[in-house]
């Protein structure tokens, strides 16, 4: 006898923390673009796990990998060397064409890696004098739950009753380029400049044409490493390989994670030159299962993928099809305010509605109609389907989409 969703939900509430308010739904499976509820429903999965299943949920490809690397050798630490890791780095590193790779587990532990190798590089390079290291990011950011990472935001949800906090951060305006040179300009001690080239959690917000080029440009100048937090961005979600393929720059470190590892298990990675790499000597830094040799090969299989089913394309393709369709159903309601993104990292902004509902209250009504997704920051939806995702399938989403906002009241 099959359980109640509801026994799913009450065993979290009770023996887990609440550190999370889900959509009331409780999946059992999920293949491709489609998730399965415990009751056998059908929904089309419109977050992909905030990017992390780019490739489609159980690819057989990286599960062939993960199945046969996971019947020969799993874990060695880094104690030891493996056939694996070698392999991976090379591949890695050829494939986003940087000289190394600091292999690491989850997103923000890759921003932690990148922030140690840029104050590393702050003191042993650029000759910052010690512990006067700056680093800039940008108020909206948002790259984890780590002391480091709420001590660079903004926003109280992520940091309030948390303190003491992180020195060395300042926040400047996003997509202000004034406030970045004006800021680079002021203090001599800056050693690098981390951001979202599209900010995902603060509501997919793109910054102006132009920006990325501007950064670049600013940061070669005034000898501040630019760190791309590609986290959510990268791996194709916007239609080009990595979102700052879009304005052709190169930052100076990279940050890669979730679908990285095409959802089968935490892989995050570090890309970045000798000169910064190298100022990290053995034994200062790491991690347990950081480039284990399951996720070697389960991350040359998920890259292998986006390659050879050219989902790049197909996110800019698809992508395209769902602005339109938003932007005509734009037409037929006024409680859609503003349709943004690009590739398949898409948000549709909510105007009030009804008793003061909210985007949520439009998720639970999404999920009825068979999509799933889940609003942020109150009023906006964020719409992220895996990069598979055909033109056929798009518009029976997208059909689902209208059918639950023009029946919204
Ligand atoms: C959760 C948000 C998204 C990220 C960027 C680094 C990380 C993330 C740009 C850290 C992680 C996840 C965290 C996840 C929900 C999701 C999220 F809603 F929390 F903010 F995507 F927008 N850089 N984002 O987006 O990667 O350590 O999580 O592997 O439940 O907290 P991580």
């Amino acid at each position: 006898m099959k359980a109640e969703a509801s026994y799913y939900i009450e065993l979290e509430h009770h023996y887990g923390a609440h550190n999370y308010h889900p959509i009331p739904v409780v999946i059992e499976k999920a293949a491709g673009i489609h998730v399965w509820d415990t009751d056998g429903n059908r929904y089309f999965d419109f977050l992909s796990a905030y990017s992390a299943v780019n490739q489609g949920h159980c690819h057989p490809q990286i599960l062939k990998a993960l199945i046969d690397q996971s019947q020969k050798l799993t874990l060695t630490s880094r104690a030891f060397h493996n056939n694996l890791l070698g392999e991976y780095e090379k591949y890695i590193c050829n494939y986003f064409e940087y000289d190394k790779v600091l292999p690491m587990n989850t997103g923000v532990e890759g921003g932690e890696t990148a922030i140690k190798l840029a104050r590393r590089w702050g003191y042993h390079v650029k000759g910052i004098p010690d512990n006067k290291a700056e680093i800039i990011f940008v108020e909206g950011n948002f790259w984890g739950r780590t002391m480091a990472a709420i001590s660079s935001s903004n926003d109280p949800s992520s940091y309030a009753g948390f303190g003491p906090f992180m020195p060395g951060f300042k926040l400047i305006p996003y997509n202000n380029i004034a406030a970045l040179e004006a800021v680079f300009a002021s203090n001599p001690n800056i050693a690098a400049f981390m951001f979202e080239p599209i900010q995902g959690e603060a509501g997919v917000v793109v910054p102006d044409e132009g920006y990325l080029k501007k950064v670049r440009a600013l940061c070669t100048q005034y000898n501040v490493l630019m760190i791309a937090d590609e986290v959510q961005t990268g791996l194709c979600r916007t239609g080009k390989l990595l979102a700052c393929d879009h304005e052709q720059v190169k930052p100076d470190i990279l940050i890669l994670g979730k679908a990285l590892s095409g959802g089968l298990l935490p892989v995050s990675a570090v890309l970045a030159s000798d000169e910064i790499m190298l100022t990290i000597q053995p034994g200062e830094h790491g991690s347990t299962y950081g480039g284990n040799p399951l996720a070697c090969a389960v991350a040359m299989a998920a890259l292998e993928v986006l390659k050879v089913e050219k989902l790049g394309e197909n996110a800019e393709k698809m992508g395209e099809i769902f602005r339109y369709r938003m932007q005509q159903l734009m037409q037929k309601t006024d409680l859609i305010a503003t349709v943004r993104g690009k590739g398949l990292l898409n948000a549709i902004v909510i105007k009030p509605f009804g008793n003061n509902k909210s985007a949520w209250d439009v998720c639970l009504k999404l999920k009825e109609h068979g999509v799933l997704a889940k609003q942020t920051h109150g009023d906006i939806i964020r719409f992220a389907p895996p990069l598979v995702i055909n033109e056929a399938q798009m518009h029976e989403a997208c059909d689902s989409i209208e059918q639950t906002i023009l029946n919204l009241h």
